[in-house]
């Protein structure tokens, strides 16, 4: 079996040493560059450009990255399939200036110097990063308080049910903020440009994920509340969970690697690995990838299931963890890219975006099948969405739109008597509501009557530092939009300080929104009274250094939005 694969890895091999002797006759050489120039691009690559392109620059929600249209040809051929390969020059461009399609630019984060390396960079061969196997997971793991010397009952006084952890990410940070005082009660240190931070069932443990792939897990019940454990599952990473079905509560955490293009399932109480899975394999065109990311990932309710989006297959995974020795796992196809998602407001269906295909798919986590693809507009970006009902239409899911002007409402089913005359809409586009370009993030709370959508990647500041406000009893009365950053009070700048991410408070009467600003401008979390939809509170702090998600304790636990 070894000799196998050893053989097949030097097959491989060849084959690609065959491919780039062919590639180098024919094509012009890339630009050259000294060993450590490489390994400053290489940095810079992996820290703003992977994400959006890929390690091996495939291309996702970023375009294909590789040489053979990143580098003009030595005869002056400058197409392929109709497409202008690009060159040093409009690489610059391209990369100092963003483009239409959603690149955004660069010019205010890198120097010249840098613009200049990054696009000769990209014109040379991807480097294959290594490997990174159980052992070395397990290398990496760990305890810095065992499971008994922490608390066996809350220690300190917080309401936790309404803290928020705050990404602060560019100091790979999280920032523990009381939501009733609205005081930091702990900035804790977590992994590089930390992503996202996900719930226990119980309440108890935050487990964070940084885009170096260290996962921290954070205990509410300490006097102070502390990393009590770490790992790193990978290189790259942008998504964990816990396991929320009913006896299995605390037990297991799961996180997703972009590189490698794996998963790790763990101890949910010490974070100790217990399984690797790799994500490589077949797209839903039936094509190989050797980096196919995982996305996000969110525990059913129904089952002791995780649902794994695997982005560049577009394979959603329902992983069966009663049983991890034996591990059973249902390989639904739907469509690419698979990123974000949410579940539907009977937390039955989890729909996820499939950015490049302009869909929704939505999965049946009863009868582990796809329920529906539901063609949207360009580029759905939904967070993990917005339920709420609609006066017409009944029980809708909201997404936003990366590369569209509206925000998009999708019918979901609903076992409620009193709902089955809207049965015909379901999985249907019932309403596009006119927004404006660049939105990342919806939110909205069972108790709410509103509709909240932001813009951050809009390019005219105004825009992007404003959020806008539906009444969902009636979607045609005027938008309101509020200017954030003039309601923060704090100084005006020159550069953008983006409103970015709605959050609501447990008891969802407030909404808290980040104000991110560049890493030496103060920064900000601007609350508002949700009935009034009036200021209600600045959470500013030097140490606040570009604030971005912010997950409320119960409404994260509970998957409440
Ligand atoms: Fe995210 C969620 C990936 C850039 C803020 N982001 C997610 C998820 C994925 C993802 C796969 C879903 C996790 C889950 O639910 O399990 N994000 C990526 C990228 O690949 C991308 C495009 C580029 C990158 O290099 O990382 C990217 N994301 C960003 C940002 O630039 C944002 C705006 C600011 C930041 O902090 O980096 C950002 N992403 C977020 C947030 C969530 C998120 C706040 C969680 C939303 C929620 O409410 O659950």
């Amino acid at each position: 079996m070894k000799k196998n694969v050893v053989g097949m890895l030097a097959l491989s091999a060849m084959a690609f040493a065959m491919g780039s002797a062919f590639a180098q006759e024919t094509a012009k050489a890339a630009p050259e560059m000294t060993a450590a120039e490489k390994e400053q691009a290489k940095k810079i690559y992996f820290e703003r450009c992977a994400g959006c392109h890929g390690v091996l620059r495939k291309g996702a929600t970023g375009k294909n990255l590789e040489p053979h249209w990143t580098k003009k040809d030595k005869d002056g051929n400058v197409t392929e399939g109709g497409t202008l390969k690009l060159g040093q020059q409009r690489l610059e461009k391209i990369i100092g200036y963003g483009t239409d399609g959603g690149m955004v630019n660069f010019d205010d984060i890198l120097t010249k110097e840098e613009l200049t390396l990054m696009a000769k960079y990209i014109q040379n061969t991807p480097d294959v990063p290594p490997e990174y196997s159980f052992k070395d997971t397990m290398d990496s793991w760990k305890v810095m308080v065992p499971v008994d010397k922490r608390p066996t009952k809350q220690m300190n006084k917080y309401n936790l049910k309404n803290m928020f952890s705050v990404t602060l990410r560019d100091t790979g940070e999280v920032a523990l903020i009381d939501g009733d005082t609205k005081e930091i009660r702990s900035i804790v240190k977590t992994g590089y440009a930390v992503h996202i931070s996900r719930l226990s069932a119980s309440g108890r443990y935050v487990y964070v994920i940084g885009r170096d792939g260290r996962l921290s897990l954070i205990d509410l019940w300490m006097e102070q509340p502390a990393v009590v454990a770490e790992v790193k599952i990978g290189f790259d990473a942008r998504s964990v969970d816990t396991s929320k079905f009913k006896g299995f509560e605390d037990k297991y955490a799961v996180a997703g690697s972009y590189w490698p293009p794996q998963y790790v399932i763990m101890d949910g109480d010490t974070l100790k690995p217990r399984k690797v899975v790799s994500t490589r394999g077949m797209t839903v065109d039936g094509e190989y990838h050797p980096e196919p990311r995982v996305a996000s990932i969110v525990a059913s309710f129904t089952k002791p299931e995780w649902v794994i989006n695997i982005k560049e297959t577009g394979q959603i995974l329902l992983v069966d963890y009663s049983d991890i020795e034996n591990l059973k796992t249902t390989t639904i196809g739907s469509a690419k890219f698979l990123h974000d998602g949410g579940w539907d407001a009977s937390k039955r269906y989890f729909l996820v975006a499939a950015n490049a295909s302009n869909k929704i798919a939505a999965v049946d986590t009863k009868t582990g099948k796809l329920a529906a693809l539901v063609d949207v507009a360009k580029i759905p970006h939904p967070g993990r969405g917005a339920n709420f009902t609609h006066p017409k239409f009944g029980p809708v899911w909201t997404t936003g739109h990366l590369g569209a002007d509206v925000l998009t409402l999708i019918s979901t089913p609903s076992d409620k008597k009193s709902d089955a005359k809207f049965k015909e809409y379901n999985w249907k586009v019932v309403q596009e509501v006119k927004h404006v370009p660049g939105n990342l993030f919806v939110k909205t709370h069972p108790k709410s009557k509103h509709l909240w959508a932001d813009s951050p990647q809009n390019p005219e500041k105004e825009l992007a530092e404003s959020v806008a406000i539906w009444d969902v009893a009636d979607l045609s009365k005027p938008v309101k939009v509020i200017n954030v950053a003039k309601d923060s009070g704090l100084p005006v700048t020159k550069a953008t300080r983006r409103a970015v991410h709605p959050e609501y408070s447990a008891d969802g009467k407030e909404v808290w929104i980040s104000l991110w600003g560049g890493k030496t401008d103060q920064s900000a979390i601007v609350v508002y009274d949700d009935a009034t939809l009036t200021l209600k509170k600045v959470i500013t702090d030097p140490k606040m250094i570009t604030p971005t998600g912010k997950f409320n304790v119960f409404n994260t636990q509970h998957d409440i939005y």
